[in-house]
């Protein structure tokens, strides 16, 4: 950390208030954010913390159409749900605010007002969708049609999500209105644009050369923007749900949400401090910190920065911008509408007590420098073999012999032998690694360090054996117990920041304190000083909890398996080329009746069916053994191609051909007549 700073303003992206927050976000932000600042205040920083959930965007407003609301009642209910899932995960903010709070509509709306009195917008007539029988403008999420990649006819006008192409609604095959089903005609309107290209040169000084330090995947998502050089970026929508744009000649439109969201940071630092904001927002000694996810750097880094630039007033600028990477689930990418995801709300119902479980795994797992993976056998084991077995066993073992030999008190220390200074060494080094890792957003790092700690006491008292020991020597036994009780105070302090429930825990255990400079020192814990009673710090999980959450991602993957199959079963090849009615005509086509089937042996998908054809009895090898068992076949009525050349299919001469129906997916459905016809019944 730069000593030229006084005080830290962290802030975490504003989850939408369309959904509830998933291990993908906790991951991604709010877990790094939150150890970064419980270290921050444990070394006696001044820091700011400041998050909220973001109530604007279309998405919200698609989701209250959906379900027959109003928005306000989206945003209501799920603000209440996320800010309660960071409450349970013992992630505080100083301020959860929300955007659709006054404060941050006044906030909002007097930004934009000094942006356009300062000639700092530009305006653009341009055509849009409208939608002539809901009489409103559409958002390209309004407009749906067909997908012209993949055939999907649920496509939005600006992705499709069954195969993730991004679109545009041209792009679509008969794009309708999502509203009224009407199709969408395109009509002028007037928007406020900011023109970014302005910025360019200023915002290449400024990161590209002044932040080299940022980390790789923030830098060069930057520099990738500025070479592929900046257009106008409107910051205005004709929409209902919004913050009105202030000036006359706006009537129906909103300021677009990725303005007025990062304004929401600087509206809860208001609402929480009316009076005393400013020193966070506009004094160069505040270090601005903004944790987000990747897909929010062109915002964080280029379009709000250059509306504070634009503002001027001294705002300052984020110092550092740690965004991860992604986070998928047990090998897929987490989707908030396919419900592949574990919800926090869920997690703390399904497993009380384990909050720091999942902060540590999604810390050890942490998406810092490319995506990653969480999986529940991942978790278990990192319960069990990490937490339980080193940390939590070493802090037990360290608790019960000390009641057990010296009524709980923490016994003296005598001359220390080789393992014992080997032992405490490692500590301070330990501890000067994690200090350096936090400061550098390592978060992943540092928990290794903290964890390090714990497999220096856990080894510690394993070699040294005091319970051994305590039957020659108990003087040796209470040193050798003094210095585990010094690790595991330590362990109090390092896992603050990670695992803060836990910590708090020990600390009560141990009646130890909090303070950052006595980590790693001699005789945190004075001999004589009276421990509280042992308590198991971290419980097994069992088998029988991971196969719940495993058996409930199987049934969403099953559903969504099924629904993409009834999907494909209905795409529909095109029509073929022209043919003449004699090239139908040569086409022997009759029904016939199947005598006997068998499967041919050593394939999984060949029947060979002798059938009565009306003029013979004959052979034919046909590839339906995936659809139809040969029980099933015999006796049915069918349509063949009887004059089709014959062919040899594994040493089977095979003798027409049996019609199918082949749908969208691939499976085929054998045609029989709607009743019983007699066998050679010429089709056509
Ligand atoms: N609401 C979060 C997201 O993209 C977005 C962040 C706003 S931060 C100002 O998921
Ligand atoms: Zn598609």
């Amino acid at each position: 950390m730069e000593n030229k700073f006084k005080r830290t303003l962290v802030t975490c992206a504003l989850p939408y208030a369309n959904g509830p927050v998933h291990i993908g976000h906790l991951a991604g932000v709010y877990v790094p954010a939150d150890i970064y600042v419980r270290y921050l205040r444990m070394r006696g920083r001044e820091v700011l913390y400041v998050c909220g959930s973001d109530e604007h965007g279309v998405p919200i407003t698609i989701k209250a159409r959906q379900q027959g609301c109003t928005p306000q009642d989206i945003v209501d209910r799920y603000h209440g749900i996320i800010k309660d899932s960071f409450e349970g995960l013992g992630i505080h903010f100083d301020i959860y605010g929300r955007t659709s709070s006054e404060v941050h509509a006044k906030n909002a709306s007097g930004f934009f007002r000094k942006l356009y009195e300062d000639g700092k917008f530009i305006t653009k007539e341009s055509e849009q969708y409208y939608d002539p029988e809901a009489k409103t403008f559409l958002a390209d999420r309004y407009i749906v049609g067909t997908c012209p990649k993949c055939g999907n006819e649920g496509a939005y006008g600006d992705q499709c999500e069954k195969c993730g192409s991004t679109l545009s609604p041209e792009e679509l095959i008969n794009p309708h209105s999502k509203l009224s089903g009407a199709t969408p005609v395109k009509k002028k309107t007037t928007h406020w644009y900011l023109p970014l290209q302005d910025y360019e040169q200023w915002l290449r000084e400024w990161i590209l050369e002044g932040h080299q330090e940022w980390r790789s995947n923030v830098y060069g998502q930057v520099k990738s923007w500025l070479d592929g050089g900046l257009q106008p970026r409107a910051v205005t929508r004709d929409l209902d749900w919004g913050v009105p744009v202030p000036v006359e000649g706006a009537e129906g439109k909103v300021l677009y949400v990725w303005f007025d969201a990062p304004i929401g940071y600087i509206s809860n630092t208001q609402e929480l401090l009316p009076d005393s904001w400013e020193k966070w927002w506009k004094s160069p000694d505040t270090r601005l910190v903004h944790f987000i996810g990747k897909d929010n750097i062109v915002f964080h880094c280029i379009v709000f920065p250059a509306m504070l630039k634009a503002y001027g007033d001294g705002y300052i600028l984020p110092d550092n911008v740690p965004a991860n990477e992604f986070l998928n689930l047990e090998g897929d990418k987490i989707s908030t509408s396919r419900g592949w995801a574990v919800w926090a709300h869920e997690y703390l119902k399904d497993f009380p007590g384990k909050e720091d479980v999942l902060r540590y795994v999604l810390t050890a797992n942490a998406p810092e420098t490319k995506d990653n993976d969480f999986s529940w056998k991942d978790f278990q084991q990192r319960n069990n073999s990490e937490l339980v077995a080193i940390f939590g066993n070493f802090v037990n073992r360290a608790m019960v012999l000390t009641h057990k030999y010296f009524g709980g008190k923490v016994p003296a220390c005598g001359a220390l032998e080789d393992i014992d200074k080997e032992a405490l060494a490692q500590i301070p080094v330990l501890k000067a690694s994690m200090e350096k890792n936090i400061e550098e957003f390592k978060f992943r790092e540092a928990l290794k360090d903290a964890m390090g700690i714990a497999r220096v006491g856990n080894k510690y008292i394993s070699d040294s054996e005091p319970w051994k020991v305590a039957k020659t020597d108990l003087d040796r036994t209470g040193t050798i117990l003094n210095i585990s009780l010094q690790i595991c105070a330590d362990l109090a302090i390092a896992f603050e920041p990670f695992t803060p429930f836990a910590a708090k825990r020990l600390r009560d255990m141990l009646g130890s304190g909090l303070d950052w400079e006595v980590l790693g020192r001699p005789q945190i814990l004075p001999a004589g000083h009276q421990l509280g009673a042992a308590e198991l710090l971290f419980a097994k999980i069992e088998d029988d909890a991971i196969d719940a959450q495993l058996a409930r991602l199987d049934r969403i993957r099953a559903e969504r398996e099924a629904a993409a199959k009834a999907e494909a079963a209905k795409l529909v090849a095109p029509q073929k080329a022209e043919c003449t009615f004699d090239e139908f005509e040569k086409m022997d086509i009759r029904t016939a009746t199947v005598l006997e089937a068998e499967r041919v042996p050593k394939t999984d998908k060949l029947l060979k069916l002798t059938i009565d054809t009306g003029i013979d009895r004959r052979v034919i090898v046909s590839g339906i053994a995936e659809y139809y068992t040969p029980e099933a076949m015999v006796g049915k009525q069918i349509c063949i191609l009887a004059n089709l050349q014959p062919r040899t299919i594994r040493g089977i001469e095979s003798h027409g051909m049996i019609l199918m129906a082949k749908q969208g997916d691939g499976s085929m459905r054998f045609i029989t007549p709607q009743e019983a016809v007699s066998n050679g019944a010429i089709v056509g």
